[in-house]
């Protein structure tokens, strides 16, 4: 009987039980039992220091996560046992959602009627089709891609930027460092869905947010370490930026006193853009299970040299 230990932070018992209904043949533990048996998987969202190199007998870790930064940086994933990444359909709707929901309401002017209407302002604004807005995403992966194809089909012009080419229909692609500022030129949107690795740290900085149109919107569902916070406060401070939608930063929780929480073009949101859903993402995990004791190759195992 393998064991699964299961140490997410929040709801492990649910995720046990679903976890016992998926494959009933395993011994499923919320906590590890003071005993010899090994520990063939590992369940973790951000599992404290410690955990991971505590464990004996790893045959494969699963990420609660689709980004895997901090159990990289911990080390802890010991040589030759996979980490796979978590990449699940609750977690792709709910990014498309939210990245939609975000760009609209920039786009129709919601941000704005909302601030008019807290000053009882009877105003219509400018309005735009989709068409005339052009709406650039970062990274064309399992988020990027259906973030992108939602929004090109809402009559956006969309383009995708990726590491290799990455084919979308109705979507433009970008690779590679050097086709970046191409990217993003005159984009009035611009969508980062980009892992946090060293590539990616401070990628989006003055000299990248210049070259957007003038006014435009800058969504981060990423990771907060892509962005350089003081390039984005400045831009939005002189109108090259007219709103930010933010859902994750460098230090989360956002501190107290953070210039993002009181800034009246910054909408935050506390890193919920996507949410592991359990009954979702154990379904997926256990077919990992399933895969790797048929001898099966796995799936969106992470590739430690590229860091994602
Ligand atoms: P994927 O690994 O499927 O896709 C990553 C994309 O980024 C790929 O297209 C990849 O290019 C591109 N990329 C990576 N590095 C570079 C680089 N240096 N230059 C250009 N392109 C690059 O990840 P997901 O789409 O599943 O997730 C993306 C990120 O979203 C996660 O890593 C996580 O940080 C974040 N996330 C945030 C959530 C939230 O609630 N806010 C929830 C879930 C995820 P290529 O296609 O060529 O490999
Ligand atoms: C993730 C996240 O990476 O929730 O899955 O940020």
């Amino acid at each position: 009987m393998r064991r699964i230990l299961i140490a997410v932070r929040n709801n492990r018992e649910v995720f046990a039980d679903l976890f016992r209904a998926e494959l009933p043949g395993h011994d499923v533990v919320t906590t590890e039992p003071d005993d010899a048996t090994p520990t063939a998987y590992a369940v973790v969202g951000l599992p404290p220091p410690g955990l991971l190199a505590s464990l004996h007998g790893l045959e494969v870790v699963l990420s609660l996560n689709a980004g895997v930064e901090y159990l990289l940086a911990s080390g802890e994933v010991p040589d030759g046992v996979p980490l796979v990444r978590m990449v699940d359909p609750g977690l792709v709707a709910g990014m498309v959602e939210w990245v939609a929901a975000r760009v609209l309401a920039w786009h129709r002017n919601l941000f704005d009627y909302a601030a008019l209407q807290a000053e009882a302002r009877w105003k219509p604004l400018p309005e735009k089709l989709a068409s005339e807005r052009t709406v650039t995403v970062l990274g064309a992966g399992e988020l990027g891609r259906p973030a992108a194809a939602l929004l090109s089909a809402i009559g956006f012009r969309t383009r995708v930027w990726s590491r290799e080419p990455r084919e979308i229909p109705g979507v433009t692609g970008f690779a590679g460092r050097d086709r970046l500022a191409a990217a993003v030129e005159g984009a009035d949107v611009l969508v980062n869905l980009l892992p946090s690795t060293a590539a990616t740290t401070d990628l989006i900085d003055q000299a990248l947010l210049d070259r957007m149109a003038p006014g435009g919107l800058l969504v981060n569902g990423g990771r907060g370490a892509t962005l350089v916070d003081r390039d984005v406060l400045a831009a939005l401070d002189d109108g090259r930026l007219s709103a930010a939608a933010l859902d994750v930063f460098r230090t989360e929780p956002l501190a107290d006193g953070d210039p993002y929480w009181g800034h009246p073009r910054v909408f935050v949101t506390p890193h919920v853009a996507a949410i592991s859903h359990a009954r979702t993402s154990v379904a997926v995990m256990a077919d990992t299970i399933r895969r790797h004791e048929r001898g099966d190759q796995l799936l969106h195992v992470v590739d430690r040299a590229r860091g994602y």
